[in-house]
């Protein structure tokens, strides 16, 4: 169910098919067995679980949107409800999925050549392979047209390399990538490169004073004179079309699975206030719980909706990236006020790992700023309905 039992208050489960409902279930159950029972202890110990990746492209999760390649092939809201599910789990475990499939992955199966993708893609569906994706710089956030790594030839002619020098931050999964995206200004404006791990030159450090994704890798990348042959280049990538066209596929996920950390924050909430017993009834029998209870339903149930709808724009092919902006805002923002929301309910309790939501309120802040600011989208929409730039 989209709110689980009688919280399906609109009963959105209808707008499913069989197939989505079969698609969804499967996710679950996986988050249940494989995510709940040890995400307390790897956010406390600040691990990813590597063995995940290989599990995950079982469940066919990676690349879960493309086609060929070893891809699965489902539609996009196939691919939602699987990132609600997983992130109802745990955001850097979502982040994980997306940053493999929807930027790295969507990367290569875009702008690569066919033999870069017979090389990466059908590996990394099956997680056998992690991918990552280099954008932001330590001075190049929300404004990737000034970032500083650069990308020139290495000599002339048909054959000629490159040579790749630069700082990239926040990359998420870089440290165990066994390949590389990386957007690098050039002569000839902003290119993609695929760099394989074991390039000599390229260091990746994981970023560890982290309050938020604990159970995920962010790092700092550095590229120290690169040297790449010719056929690094994404032949099909020009400009910042390129990388926007992937972070268009991330941020449509994240419409998604916000809703599900809100979900599971209310579900923990609801739960525990029906059990705790204050001034002899339970928490869920007082008028203040019951409107903070009802209050979280309300944007659970909106934003699902929400996210439902641009799932069903994207398959039909007409999705546009203000659409994706409107939904990645209003449903990252509304997540971190139901998380919070839902700490309330469970009191002191809430502030330990015992209880999810104040663990996926601190992971949603990555997540609102990640893949494009609140700033970011509301400037988005505040351009497209007055067709001024409050950008420059
Ligand atoms: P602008 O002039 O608007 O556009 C430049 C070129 O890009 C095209 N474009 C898009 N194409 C497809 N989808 C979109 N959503 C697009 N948005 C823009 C545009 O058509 C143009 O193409 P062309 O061919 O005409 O040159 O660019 P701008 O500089 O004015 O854009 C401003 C702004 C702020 C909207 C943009 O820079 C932006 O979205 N900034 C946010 C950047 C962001 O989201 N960064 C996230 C990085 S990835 C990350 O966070 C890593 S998370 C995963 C991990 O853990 O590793």
């Amino acid at each position: 169910v989209l709110a689980t039992g009688a919280s399906d208050v609109l009963d959105l489960d209808s707008l499913l098919s069989a197939e989505e409902l079969e698609l969804r279930q499967k996710v679950r159950d996986f988050t249940r067995q494989r995510i709940k029972p040890g995400i307390a202890r790897w956010y406390e110990d600040a691990v990813f679980p590597l063995d995940l990746a290989t599990e995950l492209g079982e469940l066919g999760v990676l690349g879960m949107h493309l086609e060929g390649y070893g891809c699965p092939g489902r539609s996009a809201v196939e691919y939602g409800l699987a990132a609600m599910e997983l992130e109802a789990g745990d955001s850097g475990i979502r982040t994980f999925v997306s940053v493999q499939g929807s930027l790295a992955m969507t990367a290569i199966h875009t702008w690569g050549s066919e033999e870069q993708k017979q090389e990466w893609l059908p590996r990394m569906a099956a997680g056998e392979v992690i991918g990552c994706f280099a954008l932001t710089e330590p001075t190049a956030g929300s404004d990737p047209a000034s970032m500083a790594t650069f990308a020139r030839r290495d000599g002339t002619g048909d054959d000629a390399g490159w040579v790749l020098y630069g700082a990239k931050r926040w990359i998420g999964l870089a440290s165990v990538a066994g390949v590389m995206v990386v957007w690098a200004m050039t002569d000839d404006g902003v290119h993609g490169f695929l760099v394989p791990a074991g390039t000599p030159g390229v260091t990746a450090t994981p970023i560890a004073q982290k309050l938020s994704m604990r159970a995920s890798i962010q790092c700092d990348v550095v590229f120290d004179d690169v040297r790449l042959g010719p056929e690094a280049l994404l032949p099909a990538a020009r400009g910042l079309r390129g990388p926007f066209t992937c972070l268009n596929e991330a941020r449509y996920g994240i419409a998604w699975g916000a809703m599900g950390a809100a979900r599971d924050s209310y579900e923990a909430a609801l739960a525990y206030s029906m059990d705790r017993l204050q001034f002899g009834k339970p928490l869920a029998g007082y008028q203040l719980t019951q409107e903070k209870l009802v209050n979280m339903l309300l944007e659970i149930q909106k934003g699902t909706l929400l996210a439902l709808h641009l799932g069903r724009l994207k398959d039909a092919g007409t999705i546009r990236p203000e659409q994706i902006s409107l939904g990645k805002l209003n449903n990252v923002r509304e997540a971190i006020a139901i998380a919070r929301e839902a700490r309330s309910i469970l009191g002191g309790n809430g502030i330990t790992t015992d209880y999810p939501p104040l663990r996926h309120a601190a992971n949603l802040e990555s997540v609102r700023t990640y893949e494009g600011t609140d700033e970011v989208h509301t400037l988005i929409l505040g351009r497209h309905i007055t067709g001024l730039d409050a950008f420059h």
